[in-house]
């Protein structure tokens, strides 16, 4: 493979980790147009983005992600920091001609947003949101089976996405329980893929109404520099606020008839990372739940009677998305390979000058949706988009 392409990465924490083993499959597996180079790996603090950069295989640090940016030999920057700080990177890189693979959700606030988008496609950039969920296999069948019209006319979207990582009142105040780092709570963080989801698989939203909660206001202080991935440290037994919600709750419209429900918390005892929806339609239904992501549930009113049921397809064939990149029919795999996915679909995208999607448009409409959900939830009405 001739080309390759540069890479810098600004972030080095979970989802650095998730970013950096996708850059690093994706040409083992999959057919790319060019060669990732993991070239420079940025972050704030020299020792641990050594540690980092070393065991990722990148070949240079930096700890001022401005002069990153500004290098010559740099294509792509890849954005994996806390939603407060995407605007800044992300403008910076589009106005430095880089094509951008940036984590969700995409900014603080719609207007941000807004600039994003305008600045991105000002500078001709490659432009990409990682709601990975949407490269899932499964959820790709179900996308193929609602445009092909297995499933009719569609009328229930139902979702919840349910964590339990801040259960214990002694978690800390990390960076996700803040609003001037975070903007809100699961209603950003999770709802976010859920509504990027109803958006591919059902459509666009009319309206919108809402609940959040609080069920613990103040928690011990963080160590951040010992956060990263859904854990961390506290900081001595000083309380601060929480100032984001606990729990976030929407009902909506479709504009094509369909009626939605999301659930977003991270106070479901027991539940890691549970992600599940469900669409009902007027010749079938299905059913797909992320603990169980290789399978999609399908019930058919075309089955003969006395025969009807919700049936389970292992989306682990060479004729489902993805695939064929991996290993033999029926071999499953996991969480970090949607990375790997959308790395492919990106390179390709470079390639051929063409968008991919989810992009920050996409990102845009979403964070309407969820500006409009906490509008709602502020003031008790329905919220109307558009
Ligand atoms: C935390 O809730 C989190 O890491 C999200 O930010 C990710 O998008 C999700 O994939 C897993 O959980």
């Amino acid at each position: 493979m001739a080309k390759q392409l540069n890479i810098g990465i600004v972030g080095y924490k979970f989802m650095g980790r998730a970013h950096s083993n996708a850059w690093k499959k994706a040409p083992l597996f999959f057919d790319v147009p060019s060669q990732p180079v993991l070239k420079v790996a940025c972050g704030r603090h020299q020792a641990s983005l050594q540690e980092f950069a070393q065991k990722w295989g990148w070949e240079e640090t930096e700890t001022d992600w401005k002069k990153m940016i500004a290098r010559p030999d740099i294509d792509i920057v890849d954005v994996a920091l806390p939603q407060n700080l995407h605007y800044e990177v992300a403008m910076a890189a589009a106005r430095a001609g880089k094509h951008i693979f940036c984590e969700k959700p995409l900014a603080m606030n719609s207007r941000q947003a807004e600039e994003m988008l305008r600045v991105c496609e000002e500078n001709h950039v490659t432009h990409y949101l990682n709601h990975n969920y949407r490269r899932l296999p499964a959820v790709l069948l179900a996308k193929k089976m609602i445009e092909t019209g297995k499933l009719g006319r569609l009328f229930h979207w139902r979702c919840a996405y349910q964590q339990d990582w801040i259960v214990d009142p002694n978690f800390p105040l990390t960076w996700q329980l803040r609003k001037e780092t975070a903007q809100a709570g699961p209603q950003w963080d999770l709802n976010s893929h859920a509504v990027d989801l109803a958006h591919f698989l059902i459509g666009d939203i009319d309206t919108v109404s809402a609940l959040t909660t609080n069920f613990v206001t103040e928690r011990p202080l963080a160590d951040e520099s010992t956060s990263g991935n859904l854990t961390a440290e506290t900081l001595g037994d000083q309380k601060g606020p929480v100032t984001v919600e606990d729990a976030a709750l929407m009902l909506v419209q479709f504009q094509n008839g369909a009626v939605g429900s999301f659930e977003a918390t991270r106070f479901a005892t027991g539940k890691k990372n549970g992600l599940t929806f469900e669409i009902y339609g007027s010749k079938g239904s299905v059913k797909f739940d992320l603990e169980r992501m290789n399978e999609l549930q399908y019930y058919s009113l075309n089955d003969e009677a006395g025969e009807q049921g919700f049936r389970t397809i292992q989306a682990t064939d060479p004729t489902h998305a993805y695939m064929q990149g991996w290993w033999p029919p029926g071999h499953i795999i996991g969480y970090e390979h949607t990375f790997v996915h959308a790395v492919v679909d990106f390179l390709w995208a470079i390639d051929g000058n063409k968008p991919i999607e989810p992009n920050f448009s996409d990102g845009l409409r979403i964070l309407t949706v969820l500006e409009a959900g906490l509008e709602s939830a502020a003031t008790g009405q329905r919220v109307k988009l558009n």
